[in-house]
């Protein structure tokens, strides 16, 4: 079993993370930089070492500085979180080699997930439903490049391999702009992540963003738990999530859940994972892997009551799953608001010091967040400062909880999104029909 373990990551999660640990017995250490010095999770931590100055790429992404604090605090294991080194394969293979348990996946599958086209190949394979497309790297010939694309039918998109979440794409609405785009997406790509190669898939025009949450241990347990819908989103950042996704038929949605387990013990996958699909009239269709832990992840957990977490570390420990697919029930509705300290009308970060602090409650309310009265978010990370989650008997419940949490809260002296959650949330438009990936930009800013 794991003894002591190191908490790579900052902010909420963290907090969260320590937490699993204090269910489980396991002592931990936080990393964190000068600028985190005074946190919450580093005063409720056993051990805490500094590694670093306020730039992560000065400390929380500085692979020896981590690996180096686990050697000196004589830790046996390193939680990633889901920020800076969450999904780099070369930093989990050098925490494996220097021999430490890495609470994710093998090195193998993260590199196989972090290369789009390798991803898609390999779920394809696996039975997964994908989109339309070049089913792996664009030649280097235009004519062949305009052959794909007409066989494939416009509009199309074409994808950096070794983008994801949003950077490293652009759709192609003509065979007129079709060179151009590509050739871009190829330099932009190159310069970006030192690798130019590019695929192209069939452009869909108003999905929704739909994921699977899937748990698998080494000995050959896999199990789904349900789905999220986290189509409310800006610029990629995800506003709003829920569990279940909303009206989708339940044989579609068991009949992709398990393609997911399927897939994962066909490629022998191993801890907690996220299938992305995008939903569009009435399919799924793959579009990405992660193989870390999610922001969102207290939607899935407050409706099927896993600690998601925990699970997570006792998997990266050895131990067996702790559930079969049958004791998984799914109970009610879920929401989470992120809560973000950010100006609600230019959407630039907001850092500060929080002068009051009232987290809301009550029944059916977590609140996940790292922050107090008085604390200082620095200005150099992202601006997550809490995740409001509430949790009802149906969707219209869930949502009208969230309403009376997001009027509760206090946060002063610094701007948050809070105004702009409550729009969202009371917007008559989503409390009728969940929405495309598009309507939030569409409908309430920009
Ligand atoms: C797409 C798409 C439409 N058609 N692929 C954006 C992030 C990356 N994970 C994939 N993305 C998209 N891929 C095809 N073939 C639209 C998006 C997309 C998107 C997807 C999920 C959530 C938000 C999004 C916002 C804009 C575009």
């Amino acid at each position: 079993m794991i003894e002591k373990l190191v908490i790579a990551d900052r902010g909420e999660i963290a907090l969260r993370i320590l937490r699993a640990c204090r269910e489980l017995g396991i002592r931990v250490v936080a990393l964190h930089s000068e600028a985190d010095r005074d946190t919450k999770y580093v005063r409720l931590a056993e051990e805490s070492v500094c590694i670093g100055p306020a730039p992560a790429a000065e400390s929380y992404l500085n692979i020896p500085a981590v690996v180096a604090a686990a050697e000196v605090t004589d830790a046996s294991a390193i939680h990633p979180g889901y920020g800076f080194l969450a999904e780099n394969a070369d930093f989990a293979e050098r925490v494996e080699q220097s021999g430490f348990v890495f609470v994710g996946p093998s090195p193998d599958t993260m590199r196989i997930m972090g290369d789009k086209i390798s991803a898609i190949r390999a779920m394809k394979g696996a039975g997964v439903p994908c989109i339309p497309g070049s089913d792996g790297p664009l030649p280097e010939d235009a004519d062949e490049v305009f052959r794909f694309a007409s066989n494939i039918g416009y509009p199309v998109i074409i994808k950096a391999s070794a983008g994801g979440g949003g950077k490293g794409m652009r759709v192609v609405h003509t065979e007129a702009a079709l060179i151009n785009a590509w050739q871009l997406t190829r330099s932009e790509a190159h310069a970006a992540f030192g690798n130019a190669e590019v695929y192209m898939e069939r452009f869909l025009e108003r999905p929704r963003h739909v994921e699977f949450q899937i748990l698998a241990d080494t000995h050959g347990n896999v199990i789904h738990l349900g789905d999220r819908d986290c189509s409310m989103q800006r610029r990629h950042q995800k506003v709003l999530e829920e569990a279940p996704a909303p009206d989708i038929e339940q044989p579609l949605r068991e009949s992709i859940s398990e393609r997911c387990v399927e897939a994962c013990r066909t490629i022998e996958y191993r801890g907690l994972g996220t299938f992305e699909f995008l939903y569009e009239n009435g399919q799924f269709f793959f579009i990405e892997m992660n193989t870390r832990v999610q922001v969102e992840h207290p939607v899935t957990e407050e409706i099927t009551g896993i600690d998601l977490v925990k699970e997570q570390i006792l998997i990266a420990a050895g131990g067996p799953l702790r559930y079969t697919q049958d004791q998984v029930e799914f109970r009610g509705h879920a929401v989470e608001c992120r809560i973000n300290a950010e100006d609600p009308t230019t959407f630039t970060p907001s850092p500060g010091r929080i002068t009051q602090y009232h987290p809301p409650g009550g029944p059916g309310i977590r609140v996940d967040s790292h922050v107090f009265n008085h604390y200082v978010v620095p200005p150099y990370y992202d601006s997550l400062i809490a995740k409001v989650i509430s949790h009802g008997a149906d969707r219209q419940q869930a949502l009208h909880r969230m309403s009376g949490a997001l009027q509760e809260m206090v946060v002063e002296g610094i701007s948050t999104n809070i105004p702009l959650q409550q729009k969202v949330v009371g917007d008559p438009a989503l409390h009728q029909r969940p929405q495309d990936i598009h309507y939030l930009e569409r409908r309430h800013i920009n």
